[in-house]
């Protein structure tokens, strides 16, 4: 198996987040990239290649143009009023959004639907080396390979059409899955991130050739609480080709399992070219923001049951908080995939 990874990712690592009335340290820093690369390294499972110099102009094909110049100059209009602190919104529009104010406060929560998600130096160069990272690994299925991985963050799934939030900028998967499309690819998403993929869910809502499909803990008591319900199914042409497949806090892998099973069977009846996995792995009992049960003997598991799609399959990194195990966990995804692979 392929990897890409690039060290650009480094640049973005904010100080802090607003977490329920406190600012605490950003659980989204470089040591998590850092984990996953270090434990791939070890276990040998292929090259780990740098990105490709790739154009991202496809952003401007899932992102809103005020959206991405809003990204490109935030910190330098930051930095003016303030030397030494990571951009944050503190306030936000009450009832439908309108048109962005001309103020830098204004901009930012028009744009930000969270305050855990600030805006560094190196933010607009971690997000787009992310994206380079996504479309170089793509490039490696269009050349034949099976399955590939894009080491990449900050992750993706929770930026939206002109928004971000969640840790997240610019929607890595989607990219992929956009890309994939343009070259004329039937393409489904599977997210297995613990959250709700709400970016992925918007970028995708209203379109039926990239199929959208999430297993994430129920938004009625967890983050992002707006998006991820059952009967959010699609709209127009997109109707039916969105799926939620909510669980409750504390779902083991039994439970886990047959939501799982469900988002396989409707995979494979929309039979696509291409899988991309939204991979993220917060759904571990131990990690700090997230409350699921899955355990380390489920990630082969998990592995080996989306390699039954027998699909050519891009995974790309999104959440996963728990440091000591999250290089390990995504190793035993990404292995048990490609030994199943392998024998099918
Ligand atoms: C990003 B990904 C903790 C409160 C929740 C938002 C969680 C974003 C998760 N500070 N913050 O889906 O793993
Ligand atoms: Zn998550």
């Amino acid at each position: 198996m392929i990897t890409v990874y690039s060290e650009a990712h480094q640049q973005h690592h904010g100080a802090a987040e607003l977490d329920r009335g406190r600012l605490v340290p950003c659980v989204e820093q470089p040591a998590r990239a850092e984990a996953v690369l270090q434990a791939l390294t070890a276990a040998n499972l292929g090259p780990i290649v740098s990105p490709d110099d790739v154009p991202i102009d496809i952003l401007a094909r899932l992102h809103e143009v005020g959206y991405l110049h809003f990204l490109k100059t935030a910190f330098t209009r930051w930095r003016q009023v303030h030397p030494d602190s990571d951009a944050l919104p503190y306030c936000w529009p009450p009832s439908g959004r309108g048109h962005p104010p001309p103020s830098l406060y204004g901009q930012l929560g028009h744009y930000a639907y969270d305050a855990g998600t600030p805006i560094t130096a190196g933010t607009w160069e971690a997000a787009t080396a992310a994206v380079r990272v996504t479309l170089s690994a793509l490039r490696h299925l269009h050349a034949g390979a099976r399955m590939a991985f894009a080491l990449c963050r900050p992750p993706g799934h929770h930026a939206g059409p002109d928004y971000y939030g969640g840790y997240c900028f610019f929607n890595n998967a989607a990219v992929a899955a956009q890309a994939w499309a343009e070259a004329g690819a039937r393409v489904a998403i599977l997210d297995v991130d613990y959250h709700h993929g709400n970016g992925t869910q918007d970028l995708f809502y209203r379109r039926d050739d990239v199929l959208v499909i999430s297993i994430h803990a129920d938004p009625a008591e967890e983050y992002p609480f707006y998006w991820g319900h059952a009967d959010e199914r699609g709209e127009g042409s997109g109707r039916g080709y969105n799926h939620n497949l909510p669980l409750p806090w504390g779902t083991g892998w039994t439970g886990y399992r047959e939501a799982l099973d469900q988002a396989l069977s409707l995979v494979a009846a929309f039979k696509p070219d291409g899988l991309v996995v939204s991979l993220g792995l917060d759904t571990y009992a131990q990690d700090p923001i997230a409350r699921f049960a899955l355990t380390s003997d489920d990630y082969p598991l998990l592995g080996r049951a989306i390699a039954t799609l027998n699909l050519p399959t891009l995974f790309v990194l999104e959440g996963g908080y728990h440091l000591a195990t999250l290089g390990h966990h995504t190793v035993a995804v990404l292995r048990s995939f490609a030994l199943q692979a392998a024998t099918s």
